[in-house]
């Protein structure tokens, strides 16, 4: 092992330097030559007929190429939908198409309704000024709590009630008698708003078609190339895998939002072939308001059972989650398996039921954003559980302590199988850094400032890497949620690795290098990682739900495993020893028990110079290997917030976080720390500040833009205090467990927890997000009697 650059070693990111200098690949940096460039015209209302459709003006302005509308593209089948579940009968969900340009109606503001290509930018959007649309504009819905009322304007006619899905899990009679037992009962109703996922770079796609070959290329802003190949491909244009390459390079971010096939990509692959030349399309900030998938928008109301002891006996949720206009790519995981089988959090809660009705609106469709499903069970559990121990007049700290589960691996009552965790280890590691002793004297101190002081706390639990990809298939997932590896050992020893994830900011190009240089027992920077091509790349599942390294690195370390069996057989070979006496470590193979080694440089020389050699065994040294996880991993800790509001203003000061994260082992803990760092950011940014909102009457999008979308800025934020545990993961072969969404996940409910906490003595008791400045002040004018 190499000790500088191995696992645990905080090593700065090498993509970095790139990244910093300005000198990342970027789609928008790409040009083709004899590209053209595309404006998507887009849908001015919430819900209309689109009646008729003149493209003659546009099509006469200078530099335009093309026109096309839905007219143009019959026969091209729909955006599909990768994930379907069951209704409460059995009976399968609604699922209506999801046409490229809207056909017939326009849906939700931004609707893509015609596609431009000229020669220029300038052009394209010019040209898009002037095609007319006549639309019969129709009543819209946009809020989740009224899109399944009596007479809720219908997105489709034939979706009764907007009802896409009634979907249930756990055991709801258990549960109706654990409350009917119950000696208090605390219910809650609440609300996780909807946000937008603002990744640093907007989307964008390039797509270029070759007559000669009949290939295509589509580079474009995805977290996902493999599955966007698969999906444009196969199920909408109708293009053979080997003729079709997508090309994910440096992407600026994506938060979930570019897991999925969107429709902009789609017709620029489609039209490129009409027009045979290039074109390019990137997103402006308020076009990424209008069509990039949003996140969270669920409506719940969550009720805990405890018995006389303070323990809890039942929970039972009932949600309606908000899915927008059309199925996006894996929306319907979000609100059933990424969110109900979390419900039992980290408490031995033996009885839970949890419904969630998934609701079309008028709005623009929703999916994962970071912590997908997982954010919004941890308010609800965290909120619930910090409600009770008001109303019980307990510590809300002792009494999650005293309903943690302790022994693993842990079936709980809503499918998922915990195989490890030490709870009361984060727990007692983020109260002590939080000073949480001290509080009642800093809490008096602010008092006498005239400030009003809180502190809260979450103790959460996640999923990372949806797994096993028959599960998945059984519980309605329409891929595989394995990923791939390839392990290129050159002939003087340094590596390749092509890996099926992808990296858009989450430094994979590092902490994949360090992993691999770790096993094979060389520096760091003698491994270089590939991702993000599917022609380099033979398949992957991309990245997303924080499973990169738990399942792509997991493919990696099995990859290695190969090339390791097959090095020992040459070693043996080389040193006139039985291949079972050879052991692998730091970097040689020895003969055990003796000093007789080789190097792997030097059995990875002899692979490629096979002179003198095994006999049938085959040249070379690159290995590949498909990982398919037993299980999820579950990430957990405690996040504990301290916040100082001002009265007079409503203005909430987050002053301190503290946390303690057990994301199993650690191989970076650099990156562990700037991942945990930027979703603490994100998640207090959904408590604070971000939200999503529509008109209610008109259905516009009112925060179309960050004029009116506030997201949080680092002035905002004090310096976080990130502390680890670890209890390995059982069954991967590293013990990792996901970082990416930890922050964003635990955080919001300890944000809450303490706004509530400062104000309690007012009689408030639960404030949905975000606390605006507005809403706090407002909670403490209506306490006083709004006088
Ligand atoms: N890591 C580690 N040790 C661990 C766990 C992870 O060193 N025990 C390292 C990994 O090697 C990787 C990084 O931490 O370099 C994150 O790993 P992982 O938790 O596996 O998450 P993914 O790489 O799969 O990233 C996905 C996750 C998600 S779901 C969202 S959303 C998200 C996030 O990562 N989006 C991001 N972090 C982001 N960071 C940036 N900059 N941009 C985004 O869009």
């Amino acid at each position: 092992m190499s000790t500088e650059t191995g696992i645990g070693v905080p090593l700065p990111r090498k993509e970095d330097r790139r990244f910093l200098t300005g000198k990342g690949r970027y789609v928008g940096d790409m040009v083709r030559p004899g590209m053209t460039w595309a404006k998507f015209v887009r849908s001015p209302f919430p819900h209309a007929k689109i009646l008729a459709i003149d493209t003659s003006e546009a099509l006469a302005a200078p530099g335009v190429l093309a026109v096309y509308t839905a007219a143009d593209m019959e026969g091209i089948g729909g955006l599909p939908c990768g994930w379907v579940v069951k209704n409460k009968d059995g009976s399968g969900q609604a699922e209506p198409p999801h046409p490229v340009l809207a056909t017939g109606k326009v849906r939700h503001i931004g609707d893509p309704v015609a596609l431009v290509v000229a020669e220029t930018k300038a052009q394209a959007a010019a040209a898009a000024l002037l095609v007319d649309v006549d639309y019969e504009e129709l009543p819209a819905v946009v809020d989740t709590a009224k899109a399944d009322a009596p007479g809720a304007p219908l997105v489709y006619d034939d979706v009764p009630n907007n009802v896409c899905f009634d979907w249930e899990l756990g055991d709801k009679a258990g549960t109706d008698a654990a409350f009917e037992k119950a000696a208090h009962v605390t219910t809650l109703e609440l609300t996780n708003q909807r946000l937008v996922a603002n990744a640093m770079e907007p989307r964008a796609a390039l797509a270029e078609y070759d007559e000669n070959s009949g290939d295509y290329t589509l580079y474009t802003t995805s977290q996902n190339p493999h599955l966007a190949r698969l999906l444009l491909g196969a199920f909408v244009l109708g293009i053979p895998e080997h003729k079709l390459r997508v090309v994910a390079p440096d992407v600026g971010g994506g938060f979930g939002s570019k897991i999925y096939l969107y429709a902009e990509e789609t017709a620029l692959t489609w039209a490129s072939k009409r027009i045979n030349r290039p074109i390019k399309w990137v997103a402006d900030r308020s076009e990424a308001f209008q069509s990039d998938a949003q996140g969270r928008d669920h409506v719940s109301t969550i009720q805990l059972a405890l018995d006389e002891n303070n323990r809890f006996i039942g929970l039972r949720v009932s949600t309606k989650a908000n899915l927008g206009a059309y199925l996006s790519t894996f929306s319907c995981a979000v609100p059933t398996y990424l969110y109900g089988t979390l419900m039992a959090g980290c408490y031995a809660t033996p009885a839970v039921y949890v419904e969630v009705k998934a609701l079309f609106s008028h709005t623009v469709p929703v999916d994962a954003y970071r912590g997908a499903g997982r954010p919004e069970a941890t308010f609800g559990i965290e909120r619930v559980v910090d409600l009770a121990a008001d109303e019980l007049g307990v510590d809300p700290a002792e009494l999650r302590r005293q309903n943690f589960i302790r022994e693993f691996p842990y079936q709980t009552p809503v499918a998922l199988a915990y195989d490890i965790g030490d709870y009361d280890a984060t727990l007692d590691q983020a109260l002590q850094m939080a000073d949480y002793a001290g509080f009642p004297q800093r809490r008096a101190e602010a008092r006498a400032r005239g400030k009003l002081r809180g502190i809260g706390i979450s103790t959460y639990i996640e999923a990372c890497g949806i797994a096993p990809s028959a599960v998945a298939g059984a519980l309605g997932a329409r891929a595989g949620l394995y990923d791939s590896a390839s392990v290129r050992v050159h002939p003087t020893g340094s590596v390749t690795v092509y890996t099926g994830v992808h990296s858009h900011g989450q430094g994979h190009e590092t902490a994949f290098a360090q992993l691999v240089g770790d096993y094979l027992g060389m520096g760091a920077d003698q491994v270089e990682v590939v991702h993000g091509d599917t022609k380099e790349i033979s398949l992957g599942m991309g990245t997303y739900g924080s499973r990169s390294l738990a399942v792509g690195g997991s493919a990696i370390v099995t990859a290695m495993d190969k090339i390791i069996a097959k090095g020992r057989k040459i070693a043996a070979h080389m040193l006139e020893a039985s291949e079972s006496d050879i052991e692998f470590a730091d970097g040689k193979f020895t003969v055990a028990g003796t000093d007789r080694s080789k190097t792997f440089g030097e059995v990875a020389l002899t692979a490629y110079v096979p002179h003198d050699y095994p006999e049938g065994l085959e040249p070379g040294l690159d290995e590949t290997a498909f990982y398919d996880p037993k299980n999820f991993t579950f990430p957990a800790g405690c996040h504990i917030v301290e916040v100082e509001i001002d009265p007079d203003t409503g203005h909430t000061k987050v002053v301190k976080v503290a946390v303690s994260d057990d994301v199993g082992t650690v191989i970076n803990p650099l990156i562990v720390a700037g991942q945990i760092h930027g979703g603490l950011a994100q998640g207090i940014g959904q408590a604070l500040y971000e939200q999503c909102v529509y008109d209610d009457d008109s259905g516009q999008l009112i925060t179309g833009s960050f004029m009116n979308y506030a997201m949080p800025h680092a002035h905002d934020l004090p310096m976080f205090d990130v502390g680890h545990q670890v209890t390995p993961c059982t069954h991967n072969p590293i013990g990792a467990k996901g970082c990416g969404e930890v922050g964003a996940i635990g955080v919001p409910p300890a944000v809450i927890n303490a706004i509530v906490d400062a104000l309690s003595d007012l009689g408030v008791r639960h404030m949905n997000m975000p606390a605006t400045p507005e809403k706090v002040w407002r909670a403490i004018h209506d306490a006083k009697g709004g006088a």
